[in-house]
């Protein structure tokens, strides 16, 4: 159930649908503003990592590379592995990248850049993050590789969208709320169940805490003192009606709810290489991102 109906855009309503040159950027060589890509450049199974580094340890598994691109964070290779065409693309680090790169990956696949007017067709893309994640969890160590069920998001990006959530993800967003004395409703949003039904199997299952940034929000004290210190134990401690929060990270519920905004199946998968519980840091962290890369690509040459 949505909370407020989605409002009409006043500024569009006696207007056409044509979206104007200052709000959908395309560059004079007809690609998009940041992305720097056209729509031919992409694949339908899009893979993501936060690190630019890692674009190129998913595609040297391609048979072949048919395109390369790079701007600021966003690195593209675009080929196929084991005949099935995929793109590996690098977002950096956070939801407000997230936004950037879900709308503009959207657009190329849902706007046509020569009218500048929505398809009348949609398009719906398979997007899955193959992200590092810190575990909350003493039973859930370092060398996990964990499926997000749920995103939840401790940042503020879905309070500038109109967006519907079911009656659970808005108990979930209060309890939560509740819990750490925040003054706004975290958001939370499931993740595609198609791609959790594949992707899923034989990894754990959890439900995946957003964070605004990597220390104080995740609860870290290096030298500056966070808000919430005992963050970890109190979402630690979180059982809605058994449903427990496993992990902290950066993206997952940014890139679930702009999933859902604009229609595209989209999973977060994580390799955990702390243990914040345990306070270890994974030695072998690059073989953990390792092994959860070759799991999706090969998941999804079949799918
Ligand atoms: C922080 O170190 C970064 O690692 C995680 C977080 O979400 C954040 O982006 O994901 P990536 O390894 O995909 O970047
Ligand atoms: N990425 C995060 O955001 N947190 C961690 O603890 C590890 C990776």
């Amino acid at each position: 159930s949505s909370e407020k109906p989605i409002q009409a855009n006043p500024k569009r309503s006696n207007m056409s649908n044509r979206i104007p040159e200052s709000e959908l950027i395309i560059n004079p060589d007809g690609s998009i503003y940041h992305l720097n890509l056209k729509p031919e450049h992409l694949a339908s199974t899009i893979i993501t990592v936060g690190d630019p580094d890692r674009v190129g340890k998913v595609s040297q598994y391609f048979d072949e590379i048919e395109f390369t691109m790079s701007k600021r964070e966003f690195v593209t290779h675009t080929g196929r592995f084991q005949g099935k065409r995929m793109t590996v693309m690098s977002t950096g680090m956070g939801t407000d990248n997230i936004e950037i790169f879900m709308t503009e990956l959207d657009a190329l696949v849902n706007v046509d850049f020569e009218t500048r007017f929505p398809k009348t067709k949609h398009t719906a893309l398979n997007i899955i993050r193959v992200g590092t994640s810190g575990s909350m969890r003493r039973e859930i160590p370092t060398g996990s590789l964990l499926a997000s069920a749920y995103g939840i998001g401790l940042d503020t990006l879905m309070t500038f969208y109109q967006t519907t959530y079911s009656q659970s993800e808005i108990n979930l967003g209060e309890a939560i709320q509740k819990l750490l004395g925040l003054p706004f409703r975290p958001y939370c949003v499931q993740g595609s169940q198609k791609l959790l039904k594949v992707l899923g199997e034989g990894l754990l299952i959890g439900n995946t805490v957003t964070c605004p940034g990597f220390f104080g929000p995740q609860g870290r004290e290096v030298r500056a003192k966070p808000a919430i210190p005992d963050i970890i134990e109190k979402l630690g401690s979180l059982d809605v009606e058994g449903f427990k929060l496993t992990n902290f990270e950066m993206e997952t519920a940014g890139y679930y709810a702009m999933g859902r905004l604009l229609g595209h199946e989209v999973l977060s998968l994580n390799a955990i290489v702390a243990n914040r519980i345990t306070h270890e840091f994974a030695k072998d962290a690059d073989d953990i991102v390792e092994h959860l890369i070759q799991h999706t690509i090969k998941k999804m040459a079949d799918y």
